[in-house]
């Protein structure tokens, strides 16, 4: 590992075709495996240093952090995890989640038994801290509410560049990032998990709803395989999918039901939607925090409309005004990339000192994201949130989505005149 005064510590040389042929030709295949090198020698490494830090590992307690609002990708990813330092010999394992937004990842808990831990008053204080699916530091960006620490022990994460979470951690005063692995080049997090709980020999342990609930995660980061997806996130999915009471509960979990509340969203969503050339943004109002998830939906089914390249929902939930942004490349003509450009000026235009969204590195460059303000005092007595707030005429949250969504319009043509190239094929 790498320890020239970086805080997050990442392997300075990868090992060789062989070692990594080695360790998964008999499983994946050679051909496989020379194809995906530079990612299985990451697995590699980390299975290395993993079993090297065996005697840190016993007997201690551990920590595995999410999101704040857990989503399958960062429960299936905890899981492996837990089954991983559980086989190194980990005391207790904790995966620590503050909420659920969304119904089919309840049924997920439920269905395959995951207990989950308040990230705060049910951390172990003197437990290696981990974190899936999300990046140091913690108490920002995703992670707002989750008082934050100083030293991690192992990260897995698909999302945010190495390079930002560097800058983040610095920023916060995190001391140290121990195993580091961010910003790994798959569709899911837990597609890099499911290889190295391969290489641990887990997948036995785990059993049906746990392999089940790997799977879950990579399907649903990858919008059903569809969207960036690797080989890796194909062939794990497969291999965890196998047997045919893995594929059962695979089957009951995706075949979900929604409250009819959702629908209420979706209507005001739609009904008030500003659009200006390929851009759409939709204000969605207030969303109780049970249903959050609702906000992205609406940002994926926005960016279904042809001819849309930005999608971007509106809402107002108990955390504040949250957006969820959708972006797709392929209208823009030349320099395609400048998609992603477009969206860090947009949110740092409404949501000054957000960064770490996820996005595509190849076209079409699809770009995924989100981010958070929370409210200011007057705004919360004056929607008296909590307190049984229902969508309807003359609804002052929902016209503060309204406004939010003119705004983000607005930004948008200021973009025109400062930097035009930069918004050809888009207004
Ligand atoms: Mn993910």
């Amino acid at each position: 590992m790498k320890k020239n005064g970086t805080i997050l510590q990442r392997p300075a040389k990868l090992p060789g075709l062989a070692s990594v042929l080695t360790r998964f030709g008999p499983a994946l295949g050679r051909r496989f495996t020379r194809n995906n090198l530079a990612l299985l020698a990451q697995v590699h490494t980390a299975y290395a240093a993993l079993k090297r830090s065996a005697t840190a590992i016993r007997g201690r307690g551990a920590n595995i952090f999410t999101q704040w609002v857990g989503d399958p990708d960062a429960l299936g990813s905890a899981i492996l995890l837990q089954a991983i330092l559980q086989e190194l010999g980990a005391k207790e394992v904790r995966i620590l989640t503050g909420s659920l937004g969304h119904p089919q990842n309840r049924n997920l808990v439920e269905r395959c038994g995951i207990k989950l831990h308040d990230p705060n008053a049910e951390r172990l204080p003197r437990g290696l801290h981990c974190m899936v699916d999300a990046s140091p530091p913690l108490g920002t960006a995703n992670t707002t509410r989750v008082l934050p620490v100083s030293e991690y022990f192992f990260v897995a994460d698909h999302h945010a560049d190495p390079a930002d979470v560097e800058a983040d951690c610095k920023a916060q005063g995190v001391k140290r990032v121990k195993l580091a692995f961010v910003g790994l080049p798959v569709g899911s997090t837990s597609a890099f998990m499911a290889a190295l709980g391969m290489a641990f020999h887990v997948w036995d342990k785990l059993g049906p709803p746990g392999r089940a609930a790997a799977a879950l995660g990579i399907y649903t980061d990858t919008s059903a395989l569809l969207h960036g997806s690797t080989p890796l996130d194909f062939r794990m999915f497969e291999k965890l999918t196998r047997d045919e009471e893995t594929q059962d509960i695979l089957d009951e979990l995706r075949d979900y039901r929604v409250p009819p509340e959702w629908q209420g969203y979706r209507a005001a969503a739609f009904q008030h939607m500003e659009a200006t050339g390929s851009v759409r943004v939709a204000p969605v109002g207030y969303v109780r925090e049970d249903h959050r998830d609702v906000i992205a939906e609406i940002a994926n089914e926005l960016l279904r409309i042809e001819a849309t390249s930005i999608a971007i929902a509106v809402a107002v939930t108990e955390r504040g005004t949250e957006v969820s942004i959708r972006a797709d490349s392929r209208l823009l003509g030349f320099d395609r990339e400048r998609i992603v450009r477009v969206i860090d000026y947009l949110l740092s235009y409404a949501f000054p000192g957000v960064s770490g969204f996820k996005y595509e590195r190849r076209p079409p460059h699809r770009v995924e994201g989100g981010a958070c303000v929370p409210h200011r005092e007057a705004e919360e007595r004056l929607w008296r949130l909590g307190t049984g707030h229902k969508p309807g005429g003359g609804d002052p949250i929902l016209d503060h989505c309204r406004a939010c969504a003119r705004a983000l319009i607005a930004a948008l043509q200021d973009l025109k005149f400062a930097k035009p190239d930069e918004i050809q094929g888009l207004l």
